[in-house]
């Protein structure tokens, strides 16, 4: 069985909208190893009509970015990357976080938005996501979208440079 890490920082949190995720189709391994923030800066907004958080690929920026530490197998990993329908949308890369149970430096999938539109970098930085959080913007489901006029361009337009 391969193991991989992966490190999320937005809806795939326990109690966030799309934790189910790892044990969808109850079809492969997953296991919390520790909570987590990232080694380098990076902006954490939350964007689109459709409150949809991005960790936005700009290092040096934004702040040490809070989460979840994950093992997965292939099954689930296949699963997160429809998801985040990587590499199209987000894509992910291997980065170092750090574990807040021991202090150590773990190499970890994460996802990114890369070749984002600029002004995103104006937008409120967060150092750690709740769907529910003081900021009023509550996730929207994908099934909550409409589902007439198309989605994935509106989020692509919005996002992608
Ligand atoms: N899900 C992934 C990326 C953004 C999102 O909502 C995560 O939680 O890390």
């Amino acid at each position: 069985m391969n193991l991989h890490k992966v490190f999320v920082y937005g809806t795939l949190k326990r109690g966030e909208p799309n934790h189910n995720w790892f044990s969808k189709d109850s079809i492969g391994h997953y296991r919390l190893i520790c909570e987590a923030k990232t080694v380098d800066k990076y902006p954490l907004i939350i964007g689109t009509e459709y409150n949809i958080p991005f960790l936005l690929y700009s290092p040096g920026n934004g702040t040490n970015v809070r989460g979840e530490l994950y093992e997965v197998d292939d099954a689930v990993f296949r699963n997160l990357d429809a998801l985040e329908d990587h590499p199209n949308f987000y894509v992910r890369e291997e980065r170092e976080v750090l574990s807040l149970d021991d202090n150590r430096k773990i190499t970890t999938w994460i996802y990114f938005i890369k070749d984002f539109k600029e002004n995103l970098l104006k937008q409120t930085s967060y150092e750690s996501y709740s769907s529910e959080g003081p900021h009023g913007l509550k996730y929207v489901t994908r099934y909550l979208r409409e589902t007439t006029s198309n989605y994935k361009m509106k989020v692509l337009n919005a996002v992608k440079s």
